[in-house]
């Protein structure tokens, strides 16, 4: 019957064309064989002029061939989308966990001395404590027997925020005040961290830098277990003998107090830029806590005395690694950074 004939070869021709079909092509191909105004409808136009039993003949022989050319496009579209995806996934393709090739990071110099420090002073019992970077007057200054209108206050350049009641913390001592009313006596504690102080910058100032307060509130201390307890530090962190100096200080949170300096590390004394051509740094200003203080840290000073430094840790870590300038800690600047 020619219209079967008809409906083989055109199965045939479309599952041939279908092998060739892109994904662009394949709605083309439906059209032009499966579609309403397609090749197989057009054949079934001739159904008309069929005896009734050719007619049903033709019928089912067309009916499968549409089944089986739908099966086929259904096949070919799913594989080309899987292909298409396939390389699209290659070529996008990025793995989240393989490690990153820019190089590792790693700790700021001081951060990393902050951290030996306090392991150092835990060892001697000592605990890490923290406080505000923005403090009230009385944390900063009242407490620690600066009198409103002590002339000390000016020792130190403060930036004061609005208001005038908060400012920028311009020591670590604040810690003192703050530890005294939480901690019960007799403790030990080291307190690291920012200070902030509206000054010139040079070689060995900044007006952003680190400090590192040390208390240690017990009965009967001596300026010899102060002494014990800085040489303890500076040997063990240096791991030499730091030659040192202690000179009268005048702070108005101890009685006395001292000035301890180091030899210079960076020239070794001849002198240099750090220790403005002097050969020693300033390094470690101390003292016998003042019974004021104490007094108004909530501690009766008939039962408790101790002593209290603040060592300046950005010039520690000056000294520990030659630093030449103090303004290379904040100035993000990699080649310095990297070095360490
Ligand atoms: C104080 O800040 C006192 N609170 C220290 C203290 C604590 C005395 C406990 C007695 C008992 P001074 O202003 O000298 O003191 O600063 C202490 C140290 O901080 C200095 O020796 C120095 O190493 C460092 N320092 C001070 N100002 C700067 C600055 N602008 N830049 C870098 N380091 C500084």
């Amino acid at each position: 019957m020619p219209l079967i004939d008809d409906i083989s070869t055109l199965e045939q021709s479309a599952l041939a064309s279908l092998q060739d079909a892109d994904l662009a092509a394949l709605e083309g191909w439906y059209a032009k064989f499966l579609g309403k105004k397609g090749s197989l409808t057009e054949i079934l136009k001739g159904l008309k002029d069929l005896t009734p039993d050719e007619r049903k003949e033709a019928g089912s022989r067309a009916h499968h061939a549409r089944e089986k050319l739908e099966a086929s496009y259904q096949a070919r579209r799913q594989s080309l989308s899987r292909a298409q995806m396939d390389a699209r996934l290659a070529s996008e393709y990025w793995d989240a966990l393989r490690p990153l090739q820019t190089g590792h990071g790693h700790q700021h110099p001081i951060t990393q001395i902050t951290e030996e420090l306090e392991d150092l002073f835990t060892v001697m019992g000592f605990t890490v404590m923290d406080g505000p970077e923005v403090e009230t007057d009385a944390n900063n200054f009242g407490k620690l027997n600066f009198s409103d209108d002590h002339p000390a206050r000016d020792m130190q350049d403060t930036i004061w925020l609005k208001g005038e009641s908060a400012l920028m913390r311009t020591h670590t001592s604040s810690v003192q005040v703050r530890s005294m009313q939480l901690l019960k006596p007799p403790f030990r504690i080291v307190a690291p961290g920012r200070c902030f102080r509206f000054e010139e910058t040079d070689a060995s100032h900044e007006n952003t830098f680190y400090q590192a307060e040390g208390m240690m509130i017990d009965k009967d201390l001596s300026v010899a277990n102060l002494i014990h307890v800085m040489k303890t530090f500076l040997s063990s962190f240096f791991e030499r003998d730091v030659n040192v100096r202690l000179r009268p200080g005048f702070f108005p949170f101890v009685e006395p107090g001292f000035e301890l300096d180091i030899q210079c590390l960076v020239c070794g004394g001849p002198g240099c830029p750090v220790c403005k051509h002097s050969g020693w740094v300033e390094l470690l200003p101390c003292g016998m806590v003042h019974p004021n203080v104490l007094r108004a840290g909530g501690l009766d000073p008939n039962i408790w005395n101790g002593f209290a430094f603040g060592l300046g840790l950005s010039r520690l870590v000056m000294m520990r690694y030659a630093i030449e300038d103090i303004r290379h800690f904040l100035s993000g600047n990699l080649r310095f950074l990297e070095k360490f």
